[in-house]
């Protein structure tokens, strides 16, 4: 360096930085942005947010701290059918299990129309009040084809919507109804562990979906339309035996006598059935969910069912039960999956087909043979 390179390098290091001067165009960088300009918590969210895709740690942490993005994010992974986040979300399930359990698991189930988005509505706003922290999840195996009731339903939770003390999450509604519950099931443990203490599931009254709801919650509330006639609400026998709660809805305007007229025809009628074992006498209510009346009344009984059923232990048992019924619901599913994949079996059972059509076979018989192969795979 001679003198004079040398006096510009002075120069430079004292009165600007050289990256800024046209001499050293090797050094110049990009400007970069101010600092004052970038949301320094949408930052913190990206990086939670990058973090939190990867592990299962992750995710449980951030649920336990009851962060929504990261549990509607982790029940994606439980509806998802690629192995990679299948393997996820189980993890992920496995850690919050633990902390799992201490929810109001609630079934809601009613025919299409007979007000049960309206009525969480409702219910939820004046659970939330309580202090109560609450998930809603829909099950609605039939919406495949029209998703416009998972829409509906949304407008209808208008204000719960905004509740940061409510989480909304339709179900998926495609898959086997097997697989539907236990994505639902799973979604309940997630929800357990980032804090909800009431979990409501609606189901639309197409009968499997409502066994399966009656067998992941603990209370089952039945929703009835007054006058409407048994067939038309399609409710049968056994979905009333089922119910811990019939609430008859739309008790207002014009429909208010019918309602209460509905209330004591439906109590007779719950007379009929043989008491549970559980010592339980379900209740038939009047409510509006546009006036809120009669709302506060099911709330207490409710509240009542849990009180009593957990000083009985028959809470606990019903888990328990459940806990079996899905066990033995899955090992069915696994081998019958398992069966009607394998290629051979598929080949002999198109054999077999023809010949019951054919009547050279008669179905017991088919159906012996189809599993005497699979025994000796
Ligand atoms: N008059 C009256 N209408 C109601 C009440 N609850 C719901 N509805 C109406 O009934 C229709 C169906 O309600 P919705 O909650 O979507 O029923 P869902 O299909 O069972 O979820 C909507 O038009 C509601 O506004 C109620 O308490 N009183
Ligand atoms: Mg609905």
């Amino acid at each position: 360096m001679n003198f004079f390179e040398k006096l510009c390098f002075l120069y430079f290091m004292i009165i600007d930085h050289l990256e800024n001067s046209h001499s050293f165009p090797n050094l110049s960088v990009n400007k970069g942005k101010d600092v004052s300009s970038t949301n320094p918590q949408s930052v913190n969210d990206f990086r939670a947010k990058r973090q939190k895709q990867n592990d299962a740690i992750s995710y449980f942490n951030a649920i336990r701290l009851g962060h929504i993005p990261s549990l509607s994010k982790a029940i994606t992974l439980i509806e998802s059918t690629r192995p990679e986040h299948q393997k996820l979300a189980s993890e992920i399930v496995n850690l919050c299990l633990p902390y799992s359990g201490n929810a109001m698991r609630i079934g809601i189930t009613g025919v299409p129309g007979v007000g049960k988005s309206t009525f969480i509505e409702t219910f939820g706003l004046s659970l939330v009040q309580q202090g109560k922290k609450i998930a809603i999840l829909a099950i609605d195996p039939s919406s495949e084809k029209s998703k416009g009731s998972i829409l509906g339903d949304k407008t209808r939770m208008e204000e719960l919507v905004k509740s940061p003390f409510a989480f909304i999450r339709p179900s998926p509604s495609s898959g086997t109804l097997g697989g539907v519950a236990r994505k639902t099931r799973e979604s309940i443990i997630l929800c357990e562990a980032a804090g909800f203490n009431m979990v409501l599931i609606e189901t639309v009254g197409v009968g499997q979906s409502e066994i399966a709801v009656h067998s992941m919650t603990d209370f089952f509330l039945l929703l009835m339309l007054a006058g409407a006639g048994d067939e038309l609400q399609g409710i049968k026998r056994g979905i009333m035996e089922m119910a811990d709660g019939i609430a008859i809805t739309k008790a207002d305007g014009d429909n208010l006598l019918k309602a209460q007229a509905a209330v004591s025809e439906f109590s007779n009628a719950l007379h009929l059935f043989p008491p549970t074992s559980s010592g339980w006498i379900p209740k038939v209510l009047a409510c509006s969910s546009t006036e809120n009346t009669g709302i506060q009344e099911l709330g207490s009984n409710i509240e009542l069912f849990f009180t009593r059923q957990t000083e009985n232990g028959h809470l606990q048992i019903k888990r328990i039960s459940q806990s079996k019924y899905w066990m033995h619901e899955n090992i069915k599913a696994l081998i019958l999956d398992d069966l009607y994949r394998d290629p051979k079996i598929s080949e002999q059972l198109i054999t077999i087909e023809e010949q019951l059509i054919n009547q050279k076979i008669d179905p017991f018989k088919a159906s012996e043979i189809i599993f005497e192969m699979y025994r000796s795979k």
